[in-house]
């Protein structure tokens, strides 16, 4: 119950901490919750350290209280001092933890430097949990690469875009409202060159409310860019890959090294194929709209394609007035 409030909390830094996680943290005192935290914005406070100034301004001591934490507790100077130290000084008598911090900077001291302090620590309440809502940066710690995300709308047939109307969306309001979201939720959004020239898009959040934008990337092996695209000519910014490429998972590699803990794939069939045909992908969101375009172009995905590359069904939900299909990478192949 007290874990559970701390991943709840921990929400409200969604979209603001990136490349941090989500982390949320309560002091319990005799079965009450005196005092709540999450880490909010990128620079701010920890979250342990806000509960504990929190605890404080609330009149109340935090001396004595169990810290309930979704993340191992730092024990690093980084942005912020030590959040070990904090709980220390707080005299926080016992430290409950959901997942262990996999960060290489902090892994494992954390509880060593509270043990070593005399604070018991217990890991793993609700640790599955816990590892979902930090997914990204979990993901990112372990391979040094971004999660993947795919994102494709197809018509009734499977059809990607309809040659025979100028570049339009084909799906609802609703729809590309969740697609924003989706967008807010990742550090990079990333498309070929194709889409660009055809479809002149902005890749940016525009429809949800942002606090940050997220960077775009366009595959452009041979220059081929309008210049007068918008992603070019606005104020976003905007990353060209140029020249040869020796490989996605270098690319991959590459933005994970500018911080870039999940990548919304958005592309036409070409790029997507070449994620999937890598085994790159992570995850699918396969939009179906009813819409049924006059001059097709097949998409090639099926759900054998999408098998072959890893991915299993693992819900559906409905984005506006579209039906989604959403593929995960299966446990074996991860
Ligand atoms: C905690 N509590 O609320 C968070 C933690 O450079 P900094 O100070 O922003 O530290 C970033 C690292 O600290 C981050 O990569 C992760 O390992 C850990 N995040 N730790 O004790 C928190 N957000
Ligand atoms: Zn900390």
């Amino acid at each position: 119950m007290f874990m559970e409030h701390a991943l709840l909390i921990a929400e409200r830094g969604r979209g603001k901490v990136s490349p941090n996680p989500l982390v949320g943290c309560v002091l319990v005192k005799d079965g009450v919750v005196i005092a709540e935290g999450w880490h909010d914005h990128l620079g701010g406070l920890h979250a342990e350290q806000m509960a504990i100034h929190d605890a404080e301004e609330k009149g109340h001591s935090p001396n004595g209280s169990t810290a309930y934490v979704t993340l191992e507790p730092c024990n690093h100077f980084g942005r912020t001092p030590p959040c070990t130290e904090a709980l220390m000084w707080a005299g926080v008598s016992e430290v409950i933890i959901a997942h262990h911090d996999p960060n290489p900077t902090v892994r494992g001291d954390g509880c060593r430097a509270l043990e070593d302090g005399g604070i018991p620590t217990r890991t793993g309440l609700m640790e599955a949990e816990a590892h979902e809502q930090m997914r990204a940066f979990m993901h990112w710690c372990t391979y040094r690469r971004p999660l993947v995300t795919v994102k494709m709308a197809l018509d009734a047939n499977g059809s990607v875009d309809d040659r025979a109307v100028e570049a339009q969306r084909f799906t609802s309001r609703g729809c590309l409202e969740k697609v924003h979201e989706l967008r807010r939720d990742c550090d990079a959004v990333l498309v070929g060159v194709e889409t660009v020239n055809r479809d002149d898009p902005q890749l940016n959040v525009r429809l949800v409310p942002a606090e940050r934008q997220p960077l775009r990337v366009v595959i452009d092996p041979n220059q081929r860019i309008n210049s007068s695209a918008q992603l070019v000519v606005d104020e976003g910014e905007t990353l060209l890959m140029q020249g040869e490429f020796t490989g996605l998972s270098s690319l991959l590699h590459q933005l994970a090294d500018r911080e870039v803990q999940r990548i919304l794939v958005e592309g036409g069939p070409t790029t997507v194929h070449r994620f999937l045909e890598a085994g790159l992908v992570d995850e699918v969101f396969l939009v179906h709209s009813e819409v049924i375009h006059q001059e097709p172009i097949d998409a090639g995905l099926s759900a054998k394609t999408l098998t072959d590359a890893g991915l299993t069904l693992s819900q559906e939900y409905v984005w506006g007035e579209e039906r989604v299909e959403h593929y995960l990478r299966s446990p074996t192949s991860a």
